[in-house]
């Protein structure tokens, strides 16, 4: 048995249960199964055989938990890393200015894969980045989200933020440009990951993380640095069941008049209220619409 850690171009890096890292291929099968948009992923666990000094991946281990996003197209689910223990949204207090949006379905992507996702607010150094931050962060924090404000450029947070990797494997994800190599760099130097400035033009990030990778860090725990990509298209998530991915809106579901309540234009609906009273935030509120009314347009089709 083995845990993958990376792939790239058909090459699959393992580390076997001894320690050794090894490159193996995989199967016929799997590939074909790969084809199917069922691919084996960094995080797997797999079965391997040595034959002849090449090892061959035989098959993978059920998953424990995975990240899934849409796939290019819509068509295919990507699962991006697998058996997670957490998951870490990465965004930047500013440069890249955060998109409520973006971050609800990272976070919703992350509760539809059945774990309680973490903000991390990233580059509150820079200047007029304060309080953006901070209004993010008691934002979440109300939610129920720890959530940590952080800057790889001075440092702040960012014990805090390796003492929150140290067990188990974590993956990162977020926006191009978050700084999401840039923290891991500042926990471990010896990463040496590879970061990028952003688009004069654009003032967005350059997708300098190009390959999701598994990697160990010195102070303890495995995490995954993934490249950012600018939308999360959700996967799995049904119309019916995106209320219970935001959790200030769970809390409420039995006080709806009617059952299976969309919270859009029903009378006497909990959220609906919560958010005129300000108690449901309307940022969080236009994300789940948005949300729902994609959510919608699949079945439509
Ligand atoms: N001022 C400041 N700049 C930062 C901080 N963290 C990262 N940066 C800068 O932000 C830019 C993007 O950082 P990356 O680490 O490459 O961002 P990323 O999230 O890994 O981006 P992708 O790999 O494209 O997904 C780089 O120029 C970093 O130097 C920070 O805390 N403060
Ligand atoms: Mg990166
Ligand atoms: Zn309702």
């Amino acid at each position: 048995m083995g845990r993958v850690l990376a792939t790239v171009g058909g090459v699959y890096t393992v580390e076997l249960e001894d320690g050794r890292r090894v490159e193996a291929s995989l199967r016929g099968r799997l590939k074909k199964d790969a084809r199917r948009g069922d691919r084996v992923v960094i995080g797997d666990q797999v079965r391997l055989e040595e034959v002849e000094d090449t090892w061959v991946v035989e098959g993978r281990d059920e998953r424990r938990s995975a990240f899934v996003r849409k796939g290019p197209g819509g068509r295919h689910p990507k699962v991006l890393v697998a058996n997670l223990d957490r998951l870490f949204v990465v965004v930047a207090a500013r440069e890249p200015d955060p998109h409520p949006e973006v971050l609800d379905r990272f976070l919703v992507a992350g509760e539809a894969s059945g774990m309680t996702p973490r903000v991390v607010v990233n580059k509150v150094d820079l200047e007029g980045a304060r309080a953006p931050a901070e209004e993010l962060a008691t934002l979440y924090r109300e939610v129920g989200y720890p959530t940590l404000l952080t800057s790889a450029e001075t440092g702040e947070g960012v014990q805090g933020f390796a003492e929150a990797l140290d067990q188990g494997t974590a993956a990162l994800v977020g926006p191009s440009g978050a700084g999401k190599s840039t923290l891991l760099n500042a926990v471990d130097p010896a990463l040496e990951l590879r970061t990028g400035a952003l688009s004069r033009k654009t003032g967005r990030g350059r997708h300098t993380t190009v390959n999701a990778r598994l990697l160990e860090v010195a102070t303890g725990g495995w995490v995954a640095d993934t490249p950012g990509f600018g939308e999360v298209g959700l996967w799995g998530v049904e119309a019916e069941e995106l209320d219970t991915c935001f959790p200030e809106m769970r809390a409420l579901l039995d006080e709806c008049r009617f059952r299976g309540c969309t919270h859009l234009h029903e009378p006497d609906c909990a959220v609906q209220a919560a958010v005129e009273e300000g108690r449901i935030a309307e940022t969080r509120y236009a994300s789940y619409r948005a949300l729902m009314e994609e959510a919608s347009e699949r079945v439509a089709w």
